[in-house]
């Protein structure tokens, strides 16, 4: 019988490999209770998965961190695949009508201006028929985020060109394939006068969570664009990751505008700037108004005011 024998060299150190980090108990707790026990029907594979991981995740750690409860975070969602994030999130909050996701929640932040609103919205519901709502939001600044699920498609209804799907794109609808050239969100929120401006990448979560959680504490209207994956539809418009490129925060307006021209939503070579795109500090819609500040400053709604 030969024996193996394994020598050990003398000069092999015995590196210990440093533990993982522990979990946070509470964290996944609090990511439970986040939960729904509603049936999931997105696609399996589908990035709205890691999106509502993200959220989850961002969530959950702000509530652990005491500054704020579940019930001061409230949402409304639009309708579409994204939408139904709604029917899986254990939060108070308003299914809108499609389009109309942002007044739902500038109604929401009026009522109550202590809440924490965060919208969910897709991007053929938001840059189509809510694109006058997005505008106004951008230009009066209410506290509150706007996450876009942007797919670069009308999922939910089986695949229809939206306002940043790529000229040529060839749908059940559209025969000859898509006219026009798409819409840039970033450019008309620059124009808009938007306080915060950020891109992500929904397959990118520990990425999703660190701008999600800078939107939030962004005081002002905070704008997420999340390029998100749809597998089953606009296929062509898939797996840009390899040419996404993260930057440090930017205040710079002139860097801005460039960071906005990069990506045209059109182009198959053009990198991807993701981050904080473009953010500064100015009043929000809720500080003033006299009524509002008193609310928040007894910490109050309406209801019990
Ligand atoms: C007022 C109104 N217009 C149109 C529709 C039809 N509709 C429902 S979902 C949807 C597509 C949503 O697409 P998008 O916003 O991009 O979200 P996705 O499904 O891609 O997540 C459309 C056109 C509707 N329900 N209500
Ligand atoms: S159709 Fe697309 S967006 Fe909708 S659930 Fe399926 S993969 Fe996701």
């Amino acid at each position: 019988m030969v024996k193996k024998i394994i020598k050990k060299s003398p000069k092999t150190k015995q590196i210990k490999k440093a533990a993982p980090p522990k979990p946070n108990k509470n964290i996944i707790k609090l990511k439970l209770d986040l939960g729904t026990k509603s049936e999931n029907t997105w696609c399996p594979g589908c990035p709205n998965f890691m999106i509502l991981e993200a959220v989850k995740r961002t969530l959950a750690t702000y509530i652990d961190s005491k500054k704020y409860k579940k019930e001061d975070f409230a949402i409304t969602a639009d309708i579409g695949c994204h939408g139904k994030i709604f029917d899986y999130l254990n939060l108070s909050g308003i299914y809108g009508l499609h389009g109309r996701a942002i007044p739902t929640a500038i109604g929401m932040k009026l009522g109550n201006p202590n809440l924490k609103v965060i919208t969910f919205v897709g991007d053929g519901a938001i840059y189509s028929e809510g694109i006058s709502h997005l505008i106004h939001a951008f230009k009066e600044n209410p506290d509150m985020s706007l996450f876009v699920h942007d797919n670069q498609v009308f999922s939910l209804t089986t695949g229809q060109s939206t306002p940043t799907s790529q000229t040529g794109y060839v749908t059940k609808s559209e025969p000859l394939g898509e006219f026009d050239k798409p819409l840039n969100p970033i450019k008309i929120a620059l124009a808009s006068n938007a306080t915060f401006i950020a891109r992500v990448n929904a397959r990118d979560t520990p990425h999703m969570v660190e701008i999600m959680t800078k939107a939030i504490n962004h005081r002002g209207f905070s704008f997420v664009e999340i390029m998100q994956d749809c597998i089953i539809f606009n296929m062509d418009q898939n797996f840009k990751d390899k040419r996404m490129y993260k930057i440090p925060d930017n205040k710079d307006i002139k860097i801005a505008e460039k960071l906005a021209s990069e990506f045209n939503y059109n182009s198959k070579e053009e990198k991807i700037p993701m981050g904080v795109l473009y953010h500064n500090d100015q009043p929000c819609l809720e500080d003033r108004w006299p009524q509002l500040v008193d609310l928040q400053k007894r910490k109050v709604g309406w209801i019990n005011k």
